[in-house]
């Protein structure tokens, strides 16, 4: 499944970077935007998760996050996760920078994360910017708003046409054009910038490699396309790994 060259670079790397997308979280539950199996159909991204969307019909945004936060509420990471938390232990460096708002890398266990697109825990205030986490907005229907301005409470995450918050994106930028592998895994990178990661980790020299159930926009630009699903190929990915670095041939 993975290339003599892949299993060289990996066994001679100091700079790891893991991108991921919806798809990672896929085995866990969670429905992706696009590409088979995206059942978020009903609403396009882009019709929901920008701010216009918000501002004309704030109740029924809340409800698509309602059902999403419910939805993630009851899940847990996945093989997928947990072989990249235990990935960061193999390498001098190693970041996850991910498109998910679901929390999933944290709770697998993966401490160096960029997330880019915000996180469906935290909230806050269109009006005053206060920030409110989850557990405690107030009701179940509607829009909350802020008990100190009654301004509309917004999710924390990053709508159609806004920016990326910027600490985590220079963070992204620079592990991912420092890095000497690059893996995006369960992403249709198709949504800049976020997409144009892998695109300038690959013109500063790393070996990237997409992992992903099929072909995307990335493919052809990829080093190395390994179609699978991310709870099944990353694990074993993991076990190459340990193996390589015990010294035995891989
Ligand atoms: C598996 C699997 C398994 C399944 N194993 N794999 C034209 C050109 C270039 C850019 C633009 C343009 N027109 C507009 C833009 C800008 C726009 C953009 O990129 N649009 C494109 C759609 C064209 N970008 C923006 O607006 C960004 N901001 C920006 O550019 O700021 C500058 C600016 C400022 C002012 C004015 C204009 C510009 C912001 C983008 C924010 C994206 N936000 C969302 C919602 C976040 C919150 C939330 O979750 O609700 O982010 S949209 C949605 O897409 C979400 C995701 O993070 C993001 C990416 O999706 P992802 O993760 O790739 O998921 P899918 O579903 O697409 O793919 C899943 C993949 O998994 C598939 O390939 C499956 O095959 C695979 N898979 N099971 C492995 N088991
Ligand atoms: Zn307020």
């Amino acid at each position: 499944m993975f290339s003599r060259r892949l299993l060289d670079t990996l066994s001679r790397a100091r700079s790891v970077v893991a991108f991921t997308g919806a798809g990672i979280s896929a085995e866990s539950g969670v429905p992706t935007f696009r590409g088979s199996g995206g059942i978020w159909k009903k609403y396009r991204p882009e019709e929901l998760a920008n701010l216009d969307a918000f501002l004309r019909n704030p109740e029924l945004v809340w409800e698509w996050y309602r059902a999403r936060r419910q939805v993630m509420s009851g899940i847990a990471p996945n093989a997928g996760h947990l072989a990249l938390a235990a990935m960061e232990r193999c390498f001098e460096r190693f970041a996850v920078i991910t498109q998910n708002i679901d929390n999933l890398h944290r709770r697998a266990g993966s401490r160096t994360i960029y997330e880019l697109h915000g996180n469906i825990e935290r909230n806050y205030c269109i009006g005053c910017r206060a920030q409110y986490v989850s557990e405690v907005l107030p009701g179940t229907e509607g829009a909350p708003r802020c008990p100190a301005c009654n301004g509309l409470i917004r999710p924390d995450v990053v709508w159609f046409g806004e920016l990326l918050p910027s600490d985590e994106w220079d963070a992204s930028l620079s592990a991912a054009e420092g890095s000497d592998v690059f893996l995006s895994i369960g992403t249709s990178a198709v949504v800049y910038p976020a997409a144009s990661l892998p695109r300038a980790a690959r013109r500063s020299g790393a070996y990237v490699v997409e992992i992903n159930i099929e072909p995307t926009d990335l493919s052809d630009q990829a080093d190395e396309v390994i179609l699978g699903r991310s709870g099944e190929v990353l694990p074993e990915l993991l076990e190459r790994i340990t193996t390589i670095q015990k010294g035995t041939p891989a």
